[in-house]
């Protein structure tokens, strides 16, 4: 076979067509059956300018996205695919269906469920591949979730290689928070064929995220950047074919080798790079697989002891068992918090009683858990269907508890591992119960071990526990559990994990045993204890042995922790489960929490005294840790919702409260085109129909057109402008611009966490509100 080179895909697509002067319509893929010659046109540019693979113009023909069109989602593909089948007839370049992101964010972030997602991925690959697609394209992706729906659905109902490009922004992360590391170690364990990045920047400024990508996967890396940054005045590109070409060649050495071009870039930047590269070998990697476990937007390698937090499951928690019977997830939320503040670096998830659906309650605890918490999650269930569902919906890599030696056990639980992409626990039992000697249970462990590379699944997805037996019980076995666990670590070379606290049972001072027997087992070889990790007797074994066995250099970790308490302190009680305040419910997205607490402040506080000193500055503050990248959208939203919920009983003190009914004016209020956090516009909304305002809210991300439309419409003299994002603030510059184009005579204010008064003159509004409050002030002086 020949040495494998370099491939080249296009360049623009919509830069081309802005180009052809077609008018593109709301969707561009409409030209595919209006205007084929154009489209066709363009592909047989790119294909004699030198790429390897073209992506037929299906970026947005998805269900969604075509709710107002005369085609179907099967027609425009179709058309798409054939198109492009056309332009490339003869010529040996392979089609890709492209497929964009679906323009609607899935739960939590948005309403979009996973199967929803899965389903209108899947309209469009059946329809690609049925068209002749050589391969598929997720490209411009920004949410991991919808990745892996559209991964999923391309692995089960088709047998197309799959690629996938995700895009980032300057500081490494996609708009929902996604980062490389977690991108490359989800992507690539559930099995897709070429990974890499798309639009939004220039090549040099995706160099730095080919060379973290190329440590998270051994997969070859796709590049296809904007000709550069937009100059927002010309609304073009800067950038040359040359230029281009020249910062392309920087990303090669990590790995880049299958190369083309975003927005801004045309055939001539696609003939340049082929002849700067054309023929090259893709450089060496040096990728070596890890032992990591990921959510969307954090991963975790493990090369330490890393505590597993035991404490979401029932066992043995009367109230935890009554949380789950009442259905009170904010209970679980606050479990999985508290642990994560007290050190845990994973969170197993046992939710299994019964009489309880073990499964549909999995699935909601997994995505609330998510939506909250950013550290991976270990599900732990019996159940093989419990299992698949939490494994679908999981955003991230996680690990699987558990898997044993018993061949009926790793024949179900397997392939649900590779599959979904997952890392996996293997419990050192099997059909005849635990072994007693510790060579007994290494046999099981290195079954679990060949069986899962049977599969597929490498060492670096396998955790074994060599299951920790009770001291009162089964005194002799102790050791033999540690005994197991050396040669597990050091004959199998996998990872080993131990529930700590199951030494314990049936002993006084249990806290004492479990201590002891952590540190032993540490020495031993363990990586993930699962433990209670608000005891910090066992938090601190852990940060002691890793002075003591020189991991904490310098004792840096230790010092930090433990260096300003006094002495005698130190080894102070279990960390206090006390109740979460308003402003920590809303920093962290505790919805049922915010909704308790409000309820409890009302009878002591005004309401408008709560929004304005709690929960307009708590707003804030998640603002601010959005915009310096602190936080990501996951959790604006997740606090926003859980603002809300708090807001919703405020307001429904206030309008009990109401007294005024006389009408005073007609407002408008809208969040900006581009921006879907609408908190702070709803509190606005509600405190001004409190003062008698009629208020027409226009809802959140508004056109700009919708904006100027309604006021002129409805006669509105006062237009409020909600922006949270700095990004958005530009819109909110345009709408005023529009509206004071269209009603001279209109008076404008604005609000939101980014702005200041100064900011607000600058873009043209006439008042600046900081708070709901201020907002009725201007209401006053402009409308009485
Ligand atoms: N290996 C693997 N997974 C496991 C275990 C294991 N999962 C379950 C368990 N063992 C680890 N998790 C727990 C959870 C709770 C307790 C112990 C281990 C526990 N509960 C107290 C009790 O039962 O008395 C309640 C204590 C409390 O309320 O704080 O001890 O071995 N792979």
């Amino acid at each position: 076979m020949s040495k494998p080179t370099i491939l080249f895909l296009d360049g623009g697509m919509g830069t081309m067509l802005q180009q052809s002067g077609v008018s593109l319509g709301k969707v561009p893929e409409e030209l595919n059956i209006r205007e084929p010659d154009v489209i066709l046109d363009i592909h047989r540019q790119y294909i004699e300018a030198g790429a390897d693979v073209i992506y037929a113009n299906t970026f947005s023909a998805n269900r969604y996205k075509l709710r107002d069109s005369a085609y179907s989602v099967c027609e425009l593909v179709t058309a798409g695919i054939q198109n492009a089948r056309r332009a490339a007839a003869g010529t040996g370049c392979r089609v890709a269906l492209d497929i964009g992101p679906i323009g609607q964010l899935l739960e939590p972030n948005g309403n979009l469920s996973f199967e929803e997602a899965y389903d209108i991925f899947r309209e469009m690959l059946l329809a690609g591949e049925a068209a002749g697609a050589d391969l598929v394209v997720f490209e411009t992706m920004t949410d991991l979730l919808e990745v892996k729906a559209a991964v999923l659905a391309a692995r089960e109902c088709t047998k197309l290689p799959v690629w996938c490009t995700m895009t980032f922004e300057e500081n490494g992360r996609t708009f929902t928070g996604t980062s490389i590391p977690s991108m490359g170690l989800t992507l690539t364990a559930l099995g897709v064929d070429a990974l890499g990045f798309n639009c939004s920047l220039g090549p040099k400024k995706m160099v730095p995220f080919v060379k973290e990508l190329a440590k998270w996967t051994p997969l070859p890396l796709i590049l296809k950047p904007n000709a550069g940054l937009p100059n927002l005045n010309s609304n073009t590109y800067d950038m040359d074919a040359a230029e281009f070409a020249a910062e392309m060649a920087e990303a090669l050495p990590y790995g880049a080798c299958i190369l083309g071009g975003c927005c801004g870039t045309t055939p001539e930047f696609i003939r340049t790079i082929k002849k700067e590269f054309g023929g090259c070998t893709p450089a060496p990697r040096d990728y070596a697989p890890k032992f990591a476990l990921c959510s969307a937007s954090h991963l975790l390698e493990v090369d330490g002891v890393c505590i597993v937090g035991e404490r979401i499951n029932p066992t043995g928690k009367k109230r935890f068992k009554e949380a789950l019977q009442n259905h009170n997830i904010g209970y679980i939320l606050t479990q999985a918090l508290e642990q994560v503040e007290a050190g845990a670096k994973i969170l197993d998830v046992n939710v299994g009683l019964p009489g309880i659906d073990e499964k549909a309650l999995m699935v909601e605890v997994v995505k609330e858990l998510q939506s909250v918490v950013d550290v991976p999650l270990q599900i732990d269930s019996s159940n093989a269907e419990v299992l698949e569902a939490a494994l679908r919906v999981y955003n991230g890599k996680p690990l699987v508890n558990s898997v044993n030696g018993e061949p009926a056990v790793l024949a179900r639980i397997l392939p649900l591992v590779k599959k979904y992409g997952a890392s996996v626990i293997g419990l050192c039992m099997d059909e005849n119960g635990i072994p007693l000697t510790a060579e007994e249970r290494f046999v099981i462990a290195k079954r679990i071990v060949e069986t899962a590379a049977s599969y597929g699944i490498p060492k670096e997805d396998l955790y074994i526990d060599c299951l920790t037996l009770t001291a009162s019980v089964q005194q002799k076995e102790v050791m033999e559990t540690l005994r197991a666990m050396t040669m597990v670590k050091e004959q199998l070379g996998v990872k080993t994990t131990l529930g700590v606290s199951n030494i314990s049972f049936g002993l006084p001072n249990r806290p004492l045993i479990n201590t002891t027997f952590l540190t032993m087992a540490m020495q031993h070889g363990l990586d993930l204890p699962i433990i209670n990790p608000n005891l910090p007797v066992m938090t601190g074994a852990i940060d002691a042995f890793n002075v003591l066995t020189n991991r904490d250099v310098g004792s840096k970790q230790y010092l930090e922790k433990y260096g300003e308490q006094a002495a005698s302190t130190a080894a102070a009680a279990p960390v206090k489960a006390s109740e979460p305040t308003l402003d920590y419910a809303v920093l962290n997205g505790l919805k049922d929490a915010a909704k308790e607490q409000t309820k409890k402040l009302l009878a002591s506080m005004e309401a408008m005294d709560i929004v304005n000193q709690i929960l307009i500055p708590t707003l804030d503050e998640v603002g601010i840790q959005f915009e310096t990248g602190k936080l990501f959208l996951p959790q604006l939203l997740q606090s926003a919702t859980a603002a809300q919920a708090a807001f919703d009983v405020i307001k429904e003190r206030i309008s009990s409260q109401k007294t005024e009914t006389i009408q005073k004016g007609r407002i408008i209020v809208a969040t900006v085109k581009g921006d879907v956090h609408d908190i702070g516009k709803n509190i606005v909304k509600v405190i001004l129909e409190n003062y008698g305002y009629d208020v027409i809210d226009l809802g959140k991300d508004v056109p700009i057109e919708t904006v100027v439309e309604e006021t002129i419409r409805r006669d509105v003299k006062l237009v409020g402008l909600s922006a949270l994002m700095t990004t958005t603030v530009v819109n909110m510059e345009q709408t005023i611009r529009a509206l004071r184009e269209a009603v001279p005579d209109v008076k404008i204010w604005v609000g939101g966490a980014v702005l200041t008064p100064d900011y607000a003159k600058e873009i043209g509004a006439d008042f600046y509100a900081k708070d709901a409050k201020q907002s009725v002030d201007i209401a006053k002086q402009v409308l009485g």
